[in-house]
């Protein structure tokens, strides 16, 4: 426990804003509730074997009816920010057309309730709920789904961008692309390897091009930006075909998304490696919509990765690798902080954004029970935090220009394809009784984000 002794020295700029991140599927319930539309999601987690506790979100942490006790617990931490999705479904059951009113009602006293409190609303409009009336006609595969968004995304802004300021068009493109497209583990299941990954890559990120400028449109001052999920990436041995693999890999989930926002162009290494078998149709004007410029940069990131020349997902034939000597969370994700400096740094270096956020960043534990005394001293997840955390601080101090950090999560929710068997929150959930409660973890991040900034 060594790290969390490190909290009174974390020292971070007076405005840097520390908050928690949540997504809709994972935290809301209310499935079926006035008039929310299914999602691919709700339909993925009926198919029987997907999900390892057989669970799904219907109810969840009954996020819908439950959110005033969820904001209180944030304004208990001294959180100064919320992070949240919108469920597409709840406010276009169809995916377009019809707005459904009690859907937009619910995210009205999200945010009204937010604001009262002095917490600043973070939305991100799409964090992997696609209407399953869009997924009927192709989903991702379609680049109508692309205008589709756009529509979601202006109807979004108009209806909130009068309280909103800060919207985020996609959470984690890599992992909603590749993992449901390529390999079958995430909603919508398919498992139609790079050709499906890059295909839903390329259509994801046309999507977020066309809704940048919808967005601004409809909200005035609105600042718009994209999470992704990257991850340093580093060869585990210095054999040229150890180094080829990681460079193939980090091109596959970093490189690709940060070209093309950055700088309008694919990597010209990933274009011949996928060439005209794995490459989707991309029109000469995709590109210049991609790169429209954004306002800041989210990067959700738990760790590194280290990858050596292997067998998985041809051509990218790659295997990640589990350093000996490092330590592990219950998922197998390393934990090795320098991961979230190095990825700030190199990021900074290459594509110098305006500004940067922590969209994301946290552990799982495995299931968590209260003690005699009713506490949940979970000494791991603090030390993983305040490791990270002055990881972020030290990214600043040599000029990294991060302005927030979320941590991901505020509460014990639906984890995908794990179901409710690896908590990553700050508040414990008891899925019996919904009763919320706060861990050691959360009083110390609380403690962070109340005497960090101006320290
Ligand atoms: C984020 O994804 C999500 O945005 C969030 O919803 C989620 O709850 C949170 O992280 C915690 O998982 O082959 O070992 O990489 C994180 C990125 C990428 C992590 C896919 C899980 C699959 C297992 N995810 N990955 S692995």
């Amino acid at each position: 426990a060594a790290l969390i002794d490190l909290v009174g020295e974390i020292r971070f700029p007076r405005d840097f804003i520390f908050g928690s991140a949540t997504a809709a599927y994972q935290i809301e319930g209310a499935m079926a509730l006035d008039g929310k539309g299914e999602s691919i999601w709700d339909r993925f987690t009926r198919r029987p074997g997907v999900i390892v506790d057989g669970s799904n979100g219907d109810l969840a942490c009954d996020h819908y009816h439950l959110y005033p006790r969820d904001i209180a617990l944030m304004k208990e931490m001294g959180l100064r920010a919320y992070r949240f999705s919108l469920s597409w479904p709840r406010l276009l059951p169809q995916g377009s057309g019809r707005l459904n009113q009690k859907g937009a009602a619910f995210y009205d006293r999200l945010i009204d309730s937010l604001l009262a409190e002095g917490i600043e609303p973070f939305v991100t409009l799409y964090h992997w709920d696609l209407p399953q009336a869009l997924q009927e006609k192709g989903g991702w595969y379609n680049r109508d789904t692309c205008m589709r968004f756009a529509d979601y995304a202006a109807q979004a802004a108009a209806l909130f961008g009068d309280r909103v300021t800060k919207w985020t068009t996609l959470n984690e493109p890599w992992t909603f692309c590749w993992f449901g497209h390529a390999l079958g583990e995430d909603a919508p299941g398919l498992a139609d390897g790079v050709k499906g990954g890059v295909a839903a890559s390329h259509h994801a990120l046309l999507a977020h091009g066309l809704a940048v400028p919808m967005i601004r449109a409809e909200a005035r001052g609105a600042e718009v930006g994209i999470t992704l999920d990257l991850n340093v990436t580093e060869p585990a041995t210095d054999r040229e075909e150890d180094i080829a693999a990681a460079a193939r890999f980090d091109g596959a989930q970093n490189r690709w998304y940060l070209e093309a926002i950055f700088r309008g162009v694919y990597p010209e290494d990933m274009l011949d490696l996928y060439g005209e078998r794995y490459l989707p149709r991309i029109e000469a004007e995709d590109l210049k919509a991609i790169s429209a410029p954004i306002d800041f940069l989210g990067i959700n990131n738990y760790r590194r990765s280290v990858i050596k020349a292997g067998v998985d997902l041809p051509p990218l034939n790659f295997e990640r690798v589990s350093p000996p000597g490092s330590d592990y969370t219950p998922l197998g994700w390393e934990i090795w902080p320098q991961a979230i400096e190095d990825i700030l740094i190199e990021v900074n270096d290459k594509y110098k954004p305006a500004s940067i956020y922590i969209t994301e960043n946290g552990m799982a534990t495995t299931q968590e029970t209260p003690d005699e005394r009713g506490r949940i001293e979970d000494f791991g997840r603090a030390d993983y935090y305040a490791g990270y955390i002055a990881k972020v601080a030290s990214a600043i101090e040599k000029g990294v220009p991060v302005k927030g950090y979320f941590a991901w999560t505020l509460m014990d929710n639906f984890e995908w394809a794990l179901g409710y068997t690896a908590p990553f929150g700050l508040v414990h959930v008891d899925f019996e009784t919904q009763e919320r409660r706060l861990k050691l973890s959360g009083e110390i991040f609380g403690r962070i984000a109340r005497e960090a900034p101006g320290r």
